[in-house]
């Protein structure tokens, strides 16, 4: 498949690199490297990384920006990291003769030509990777660095169950070959304003916990404010309750006065928590979700539904013990 891949690179002129909407490192990583890696090795080529980014990944390199593909004809595309068509940061692309996609999420639908999917891999990036060493694109040392980057991110720091052996086998070979600055790459992913920090100590100080297992946390805009922070931060932050020994299921819930909504994220260590979600208008996986609810009155509804959730995920877990 990454042949076929190389060669509908090699045949087209005009490359056009997407990914998914709310741009995160292993997205932008993949997206970058690929880019770059095609660059190398056919300098007359136009390739373009497109989509939204943010100033916190300039570390990572840059999106291209202001294309005009009115003048440009036969257009490649390809998406990375990405599993259904809706999620693809592509708005202003017009047209596109051939498409190609590259993904490590579940398959949810086809929509391009060609389509490598593998859900055991960890991350877009450990799949640019594949492609880049198994046909003629060229690699080097920045490349492979941004690619480190991608794979970190997205097993979190190698923590989560999608740190395979041959994603090992693979940081194994990009430092041996290349010799890369590990301590730099972690520093630019994960060093942080110390205000966020406040707001997560303010966070843990002022969460409660309901005899159940389930921690809940309410922030005004005010507080916000008063943090400096904004509500996706705060949101965010919820992952840093990941291994709390008295947490099951914990929620943030934020004021958003923007967009005139409390934005409610939901973590779990057991209940399987997208169906209550789903319940109040929100989705997501078994143990990360989220909801956008009115108002702080539909949190303490949603905060009942959680907390006797666990508590029945408690009872059949007793039960299974008994048994
Ligand atoms: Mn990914």
């Amino acid at each position: 498949m990454y042949k076929k891949i190389f060669r509908a690179i090699k045949s087209y002129n005009n490359i056009v690199i997407a990914r998914h909407v709310g741009i995160d490192p292993d997205a932008m990583a993949s997206q970058v490297a690929l880019r770059d890696s095609i660059k190398l090795t056919f300098p007359d080529k136009n390739v373009y990384a497109i989509g939204n980014g943010t100033v916190k990944f300039n570390f990572m390199g840059h999106l291209d920006k202001g294309i005009n593909y009115d003048e440009m004809n036969k257009i490649l595309l390809i998406v990375l990291d990405t599993p259904d068509k809706k999620r693809v940061d592509m708005e202003d692309v017009t047209h596109y003769e051939y498409s190609v996609k590259i993904d490590h999420h579940p398959f949810i639908e086809k929509f391009c030509d060609i389509e490598v999917i593998d859900d055991q891999k960890s991350s877009a990036s450990e799949m640019v990777y594949d492609l880049i060493t198994e046909t003629k694109l060229v690699m080097n040392e920045e490349i492979c660095e941004v690619l480190y980057a991608g794979i970190v991110a997205d097993t979190n720091r190698f923590l989560f169950n999608n740190s395979k052996s041959q994603t090992f086998r693979i940081v194994s070979e990009m430092i041996d070959n290349y010799d890369l600055d590990i301590t730099k790459i972690y520093m630019n992913l994960y060093k942080r304003p110390m205000a966020e920090i406040r707001m997560f100590g303010y966070m843990a100080s002022n969460m409660k916990v309901t005899e159940n297992g389930l921690g809940y946390i309410k922030i005004s805009d005010e507080v916000l404010n008063k943090f400096g922070v904004d509500s996706a931060t705060s949101g965010n932050l919820i992952n840093e309750f990941n291994s709390i020994d008295e947490l099951l299921v914990w929620i943030t819930a934020t004021e958003d006065v923007k967009n005139g909504v409390i934005r409610v994220s939901i973590r779990s260590r057991g209940p399987v928590i997208n169906k209550v979600a789903e319940k109040f208008g929100g989705g997501g996986h078994a143990a990360a979700s989220g909801v956008k609810l009115p108002s702080f009155l539909e949190v303490d509804d949603l905060i009942n539904n959680l907390d006797s959730l666990c508590s029945k995920y408690i009872e059949s877990s007793d039960e299974d013990e008994n048994n």
